[in-house]
């Protein structure tokens, strides 16, 4: 397996483009969008549910460095938006998630499309609100409260804040930044999640890597060219594409100590484009819709099987702006009625 860094050699000129909607739910998307944004701000040049300027102008395959963090960036996708973080999460604070996860007790995920169609298997879900502060917590919770309030404010100055503070400048509400309690997921072997949208609103997704197993499979991502020739329409649309990309060839798969041999049946094809190394503690970052606030259906990604025991973390960020007025309904509680 080659070092990521000759996986990251192509790099291409990124451009934004902001299509005009044409249909009815995407004008009034549009229109919401417009709400955020000041009248003398075009939505040509400012997405407030997109990467920060200087993460949207870094080209794909380059690496920016926050002068305030130790977080290498690197671009590693234009369509969908996909970034990925070096050592976002230090050891001693993932085995504080874990443990926290564990004492807590996990709940099977249900996702489900239908009654006879779950499209997660073998997986295992809790939730940390950061802002419970008053609650009455053991040490464990404790801590993991502290840890994942430090992963949602991290998460919020990489990828947030510069639209943020551009909308409350304007009059914005904080309410179309809001970030979900944080979601630490347990595959046992065998497990899965299928091809999805993270929909809800979820404008941005951040995924850490607790024990340095990944999987995370998403197939429309380029590291080389985008693909503009794959016209997706509906979700179901990407999902039968989905399943036409070849592991290892098309799209991108974030691959950990399990190896991408797990992951493959043939080596034939294989393209170091299509795979990323990560470790325990990495993470990734891609946003899931179009600024016009219409999904963006090239984010759509799953977990492929995994050979042994996973474990990531996970933090949403939703806007009031793709939803009209602000719901503080939570996805587990969602879940619950699926
Ligand atoms: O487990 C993964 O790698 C992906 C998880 C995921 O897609 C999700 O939680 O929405």
């Amino acid at each position: 397996m080659k070092s990521r860094k000759s996986f990251l050699l192509h790099a291409t000129t990124c451009s934004r483009v902001a299509a005009f909607p044409t249909s009815r739910a995407a004008r009034r998307a549009h229109r919401l969008s417009n709400l955020l944004l000041s009248t003398s701000t075009s939505i040509d040049s400012f997405n407030p549910i997109g990467p920060p300027s200087i993460l949207s102008e870094l080209p794909v395959g380059e690496i920016f460095s926050p002068p305030s963090l130790h977080n290498p960036i690197t671009r590693l996708s234009q369509s969908p938006d996909l970034f990925y973080i070096k050592n976002f999460v230090s050891q001693v604070n993932r085995d504080v998630l874990i443990s926290a996860a564990c004492n807590q007790g996990m709940k099977a995920a249900g996702t489900r499309k239908s009654e006879s169609n779950t499209i997660r298997r073998n997986s295992y879900l809790a939730w940390i609100d950061p802002y419970n502060i008053m609650g009455e917590h053991d040490e464990t919770s404790g801590q993991a409260l502290d840890v994942a309030r430090e992963m949602v404010l991290q998460s919020q100055e990489l990828f947030v804040h510069e639209a943020m503070h551009k909308v409350i400048q304007e009059g914005g509400r904080m309410e179309y930044f809001f970030a979900e309690d944080v979601q630490i997921a347990k595959y046992d072997e065998g497990g899965r999640f299928d091809y999805h949208h993270d929909g809800y609103s979820r404008y941005l997704t951040v995924l850490v890597y607790l024990n340095g197993v990944g999987g995370t499979y998403f197939p429309f991502a380029n590291l080389g060219e985008v693909s503009h020739e794959i016209d997706i329409a509906t979700e179901e649309n990407a999902v039968d594409l989905a399943r036409k990309r070849q592991i290892g060839k098309d799209g991108i798969l974030l691959v950990g100590k399990e190896g991408v041999h797990s992951y493959l049946s043939s080596w034939d094809g294989l393209s170091s484009n299509s795979v990323i190394e990560v470790e325990a503690g990495d993470a990734i970052a891609f946003y899931s819709y179009k600024p016009t606030g219409e999904k963006d259906w090239r984010a759509v990604h799953c977990s492929l099987t995994v050979p042994e025991e996973k474990w990531i973390a996970t933090c949403w960020f939703r806007s009031d702006a793709l939803t009209g007025p602000f719901s503080y309904l939570k996805k587990s509680a969602l879940l619950e009625n699926s």
